[in-house]
């Protein structure tokens, strides 16, 4: 088992988009879970990745090519995870937001709250404050999520969340990302902090009382 984790991270490692698909496949005809290929495996690489691009051993084309590995690799998993759901639970708006472009993460907290029976709007990367509470009101949502990869984009979860609580708004609001921590969902005044995609479902589910 170790050894099809260690190929998973390796994969993301070499920026090998067709192995880390071809591993990700593997690994679910084996019977791994899609969330333990991609936390023992995938993202254990993807986070080797970020951690040689700070000490400078690798550069951002490598760094690029490593996340397109890794969208590979998500690609396949979340397709697993396809039409698992019975019920439909809430809906939730979820984006990056605006100036950060990161969207790994965001895509498999997507494919879980879809697996676990809810409706979800993904307004993508780069998005304004405004654009949360617009499309949160066309879709009648029940909670916005906001992904957040930069300590320097953070401050824009606040901007949503201060948004929603002025205007007196119904939406629950539940930030995530590598910056993010329970600290920081608490200071912003944030209804809930998701550590990971699981996590997200857990606490959604929670607020919406589910
Ligand atoms: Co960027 N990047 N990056 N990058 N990148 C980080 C974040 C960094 C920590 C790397 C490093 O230096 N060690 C660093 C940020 C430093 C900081 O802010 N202090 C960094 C930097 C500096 C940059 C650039 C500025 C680099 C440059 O241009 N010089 C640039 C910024 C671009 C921008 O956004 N404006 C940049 C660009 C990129 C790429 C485009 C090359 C690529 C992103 C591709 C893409 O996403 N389509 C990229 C990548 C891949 C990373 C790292 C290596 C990996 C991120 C990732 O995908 N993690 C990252 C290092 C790291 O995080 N260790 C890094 C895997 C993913 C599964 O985890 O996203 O945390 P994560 O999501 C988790 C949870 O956080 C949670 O659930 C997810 C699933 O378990 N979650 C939520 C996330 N969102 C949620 C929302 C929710 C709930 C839960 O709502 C309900």
């Amino acid at each position: 088992m170790s050894d099809i984790y260690a190929q998973a991270a390796q994969a993301i490692i070499t920026s090998d988009r067709a192995a880390a698909e071809e591993v990700a496949a593997r690994a679910l005809a084996a019977g791994i879970a899609p969330a333990d290929i991609m936390a023992n495996g995938f993202v254990k690489g993807i986070q080797e990745v970020g951690e040689l691009f700070e000490s400078g051993e690798l550069f951002l084309p490598e760094l690029m090519m490593s996340a397109d590995a890794m969208a590979g690799a998500t690609e396949v998993t979340n397709a697993a995870l396809e039409g698992e759901a019975a019920e439909l639970k809430g809906r939730i708006v979820i984006g990056t937001v605006q100036g950060d472009v990161h969207d790994i993460g965001k895509a498999i907290v997507i494919a879980y709250l879809k697996a676990n029976g809810y409706e979800v709007t993904d307004l993508g990367r780069d998005v304004p404050a405004a654009a949360f509470i617009a499309r949160a009101q066309e879709e009648a949502a029940d909670v916005i999520g906001m992904s957040a990869l930069l300590t320097t984009t953070m401050e824009e979860q606040r901007k949503v969340i201060k948004q929603v609580k002025a205007e007196g708004l119904p939406y629950k609001t539940v930030v995530g990302g590598a910056p993010c921590t329970q600290r920081w969902a608490d200071q912003i005044g944030a209804d809930a902090y998701a550590e990971d995609a699981s996590d997200g479902v857990k606490k959604i589910d929670a607020l919406l009382g589910k």
